[in-house]
């Protein structure tokens, strides 16, 4: 069956079991009413996020303001996932955070990987998009380049950690994998009223990581993308199976095709997951907005919920539909 006749089924049938309302909460066709400011993040640790880049936006802030000033909060918040201060260590017992940031009136990205010591990797990741002439900088090197931009660093003992680690790896027959014990993201999307689009993503990755793995996060096209032309999307789950599909990146694209975004989330879920060999949930969810004001969001399992804020909305928390795939064994989410 294709995507679009599937959701056409999907809605059709909650349509005729709940009624549009129904419809609404899972993000479908309906358009934030014009004009538009949109605010969608994923888990419901985000609210303070969203309220936060919404209050900016009102200010008069850019949406890129709104999102680097959204996230900041969720980086610094208690029960924040595996964000900012939140961070899991990795299996050397070190906080290695990922973070990225992208304006879609004309694609400038910014990101950095592996970063230690420093609380703010989202405002980081913004000066590499506006200081330097890359995209992505990652460990020892963005590390220094935050010191040299004067953001203020936190206690950074991971050198002798790290060396401790590869140290006791020595001693045994082979190093460890990346044992996966919990781990969140937050994604920030923002839509302005004139129609300008940011997006921002934040996090530690995976609990006990292999000292310098990097999630999707901060890889553009993975963990986060934004184009002004049609929209943005970004992802929260297991990084690895969001970047070797180009997740985000793929979400924009069908929607540049004309699906709607809970539509064109959930053919990335689809397809991510029907080609997972050994049929196990690969942990992946995306939420995307478009320049219509249209939101949506999908997950590999039931169990994702994102916020939705609007200028005249309180923000509310969602849940995703989930991908309907024999493929997927187990349910429950990622957390
Ligand atoms: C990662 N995608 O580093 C991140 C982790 C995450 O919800 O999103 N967890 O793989």
């Amino acid at each position: 069956m294709t995507g679009s006749r599937r959701s056409f089924l999907l809605r059709t049938a909650f349509g005729a079991a709940f009624g549009s309302q129904f419809l609404l909460a899972l993000g479908a066709e309906t358009p934030v009413t014009p004009p538009g400011v949109l605010i969608v993040s994923t888990w419901p640790f985000a609210a303070p996020g969203n309220d936060r880049a919404l209050q900016a936006l009102l200010q008069g802030s850019s949406p890129l303001d709104a999102v680097e000033q959204g996230v900041r909060v969720v980086e610094t918040g208690e029960n924040s996932g595996s964000v900012g201060l939140g961070g899991i260590p990795n299996a050397a017992g070190v906080v290695q955070l990922d973070a990225s940031i992208m304006e879609g009136r004309n694609h400038r990205a910014g990101s950095v990987a592996a970063l230690e010591g420093f609380a703010h990797p989202i405002s980081v990741a913004r000066r590499v998009m506006e200081k330097t002439p890359h995209v992505l900088l990652v460990g020892e090197g963005a590390r220094l380049f935050a010191l040299r931009e004067g953001f203020e660093g936190l206690n950074n003992d991971g050198p002798k950690k790290h060396a401790a680690w590869f140290e006791k790896q020595k001693s045994q027959a082979a190093a460890a994998g990346a044992q996966e014990k919990g781990h969140d993201t937050i994604t920030l999307l923002v839509l302005s009223e004139n129609g300008r689009i940011a997006g921002g993503c934040s996090t530690s990755g995976l609990a006990n990581k292999l000292p310098g793995r990097v999630g999707d996060s901060p890889i553009i096209g993975g963990g986060l993308y934004v184009d002004d032309e049609v929209g943005a999307a970004g992802a929260t789950g297991r990084g690895e199976n969001i970047m070797r599909y180009c997740g985000s990146f793929l979400v924009v694209e069908y929607m540049r095709q004309g699906m709607a975004p809970a539509e064109a989330c959930l053919k990335v879920v689809e397809r991510i997951v029907a080609d997972q060999p050994d049929g196990k949930d690969p942990q992946v969810n995306f939420i995307a907005l478009d320049k219509q004001g249209r939101y949506g969001a999908a997950g590999s399992a039931r169990g994702f919920n994102y916020c939705v804020t609007t200028k005249n909305d309180k923000t509310k928390v969602v849940t995703a539909p989930a991908a309907t795939s024999k493929a997927i064994r187990s349910e429950g989410g990622h957390r």
